[in-house]
């Protein structure tokens, strides 16, 4: 792309074309009218779903509820053919979205952001890409997504490894062929317990390296039966009104019991029946999993007893059901046949609390035992989750004051919908709001509604800029503190949602942990009593 001299003039930019770009195009297109341009890194739509090619991505959100609920029509023309969807199939969703509502003209591909500065002169954003292409609009959307910048653990020798290395999170477009070769994995958080069975069938041999043992609930995947396709059809609203007033946005509730109220073999009998179910459900079998440490030490025995069951090795089997932290209170996986996996002869585990990795080599991955020899290495690291893509770009308010500096100890937003200090700047699922807590189109249909509300007010007001007070943020963030506080995700301390992942990344507990159908209540109260807690300026 040639540099442009003059800034291509929108009413908006939107950052990111995945579920949350798309559909906020839409609304401000369609909607409200408004020129907009959304600007993508990637050379197709879908965002997570374009990038996380990795063997065995799927959604652990059931399809049902993985998509948009904005339109009657689409919900009833679109088929998923398993009960969890398949990044392909999803990825085609995504297209089929993009072309059925006409997005593409509006969607700009292979252009990636890296300053986007607001000027107090002319009261717009300036947006420059990597190419230095500029853009100039009233308003500036970031739909980046919240998992979607890639941690690679800086593990010294990897620029000496003469095999393949990938992340999953940057999978090649044509794949990885695994047959005959040496792979190892490391990290086994939501991704690489999707990824390690399936690598385990193609790889001559397969190493999986352990930093922090995991639980996980089977998903029970299998093909969607023509009678649940009916029902998802025909009980649309219901679903779509129980994803939207529950805690976590899945098609769900949460029981009205604690796990402590009921005798031993009822427990039993329950969580034996949610582990026959399968997915993320097994979390709802009673509401204070994840606020009392008691009841929750009944699922977390219940699950290691699992692990115990299925692993037949017994060292194996120690060192995967060694789990330190209470379940739940990281994001629990989802699996088809992940334990069972250690059963394969081909599958090795190494025990990284044990034996630490020391450094990669040429040939391999050298831990404090010994070398392993590996043509592969798989990162299954995760993310700079929540802020990594945000803060990856020069973002500048008022004043020239820099986003990198203002979240120095840690994001602060209000409603995780809009930062003080950075007039007419939204961010779609953004740092303190449900986010990764909840399943996300959902939240992100919320968000999107909300923020064109929001637009749709200040055009009839002849407001000029929006943004909250110091005052309204800080008190968010003493609510998204105490929110966490109340249940056991705060007492994790290496946890991706605290930015404990990523070193050097400041700890602050990110997403707003006090519930989905809360939070948009909130939200919409803020809309209709005229945006208490944001400053309106003409
Ligand atoms: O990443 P993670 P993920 N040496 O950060 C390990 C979503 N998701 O990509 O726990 C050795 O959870 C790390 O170990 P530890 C979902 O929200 C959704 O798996 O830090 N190991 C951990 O085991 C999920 O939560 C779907 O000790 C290292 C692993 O790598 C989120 O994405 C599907 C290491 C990272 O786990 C992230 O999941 C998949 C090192 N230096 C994922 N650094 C859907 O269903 C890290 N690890 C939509």
């Amino acid at each position: 792309m040639t540099p442009s001299a003059s800034p291509r003039a929108y009413d908006a930019i939107v950052i990111g074309a995945g579920f949350a770009g798309m559909y906020q195009l839409l609304r401000l297109r369609d909607t409200l009218g408004l020129s907009v341009r959304v600007l993508e890194a990637g050379s197709g739509v879908g965002g997570t779903w374009f990038w996380n090619r990795y063997p065995g991505a799927r959604c652990d959100s059931e399809s049902h509820s993985y998509m948009y609920y904005f339109s009657k029509e689409l919900v009833q023309e679109w088929e998923w053919t398993e009960r969890y969807p398949q990044q392909p199939e999803i990825l085609r969703y995504l297209n089929h979205v993009a072309d059925r509502f006409d997005l593409r003209r509006d969607i700009q591909l292979d252009t990636r952001i890296n300053e986007a500065h607001y000027h107090d002169t002319d009261d717009l954003w300036h947006v420059r890409t990597e190419s230095g292409e500029t853009f100039v609009a009233r308003w500036l959307i970031t739909a980046v997504g919240c998992l979607s910048a890639a941690n690679i653990p800086r593990i010294p020798g990897l620029e000496d490894f003469r095999g393949a290395w990938y992340h999953t999170g940057q999978w090649p477009h044509e794949g990885v062929d695994f047959a005959g070769k040496r792979v190892g994995v490391i990290g086994t958080g939501s991704t690489g317990i999707q990824a390690i069975p399936v690598i385990a069938e193609q790889a001559a041999h397969l190493t999986v390296f352990q930093r922090t043992a995991n639980y996980s609930i089977p998903a029970r995947n299998g093909p969607l039966t023509p009678e649940f396709k009916r029902y998802a059809k025909a009980r649309a609203d219901d679903i779509r009104y129980v994803m939207n007033t529950n805690a976590n946005g899945h098609p769900f509730r949460v029981a009205d019991r604690s796990a402590l109220s009921v005798g031993e073999d009822e427990r039993h009998a329950l969580y034996e029946a949610a582990w026959a179910k399968g997915g993320l459900e097994f979390r709802a079998v009673f509401r204070d999993l994840l606020q009392d440490r008691a009841a929750n030490d009944t699922a977390a025995e219940f699950i290691r007893a699992k692990i115990l069951e299925i692993v037949k090795d017994p060292g194996k089997a120690r060192i995967l059901s060694d789990i330190d932290h209470p379940f739940a209170s990281k994001r629990p996986p989802v699996d088809s046949g992940y334990f069972e996996t250690f059963n394969r002869d081909n599958v090795e585990l190494v025990n990284l609390r044990a034996t630490p990795i020391e450094r990669i080599t040429p040939t391999g991955i050298r831990t404090a035992a010994g070398e392993h020899e590996l043509d592969i290495i798989v990162f299954a690291t995760g993310f700079d989750a929540m802020t990594g893509s945000l803060l990856k770009m020069d973002i500048r308010g008022r004043g020239g004051r820099s986003l990198r500096e203002d979240w120095s100890a840690g994001p602060r937003t209000y409603l995780g919908l809009q930062v003080p200090g950075y007039p007419n700047l939204f961010t779609i699922t953004g740092p303190g709001s449900p986010s990764v807590l909840c399943n996300l189109p959902p939240q992100i249909e919320q968000h999107v509604d909300w923020i064109t509300a929001c637009i749709r007010h200040m055009h009839e007001q002849g407001i000029a800029r929006i943004e909250p007070t110091e005052e309204a943020a800080g008190r968010w963030q003493l609510e998204v503190e105490a929110a966490a506080k109340a249940t056991l995700l705060a007492d994790v301390k290496h946890s991706w949602y605290l930015g404990a992942n990523v070193p050097g990344k400041p700890r602050a507990f990110m997403p707003y942990a006090g519930g989905f159908g809360r939070y948009r209540d909130r939200c919409d109260e803020v809309a209709r009593t005229g945006y208490p807690g944001f400053r309106l300026e003409r």
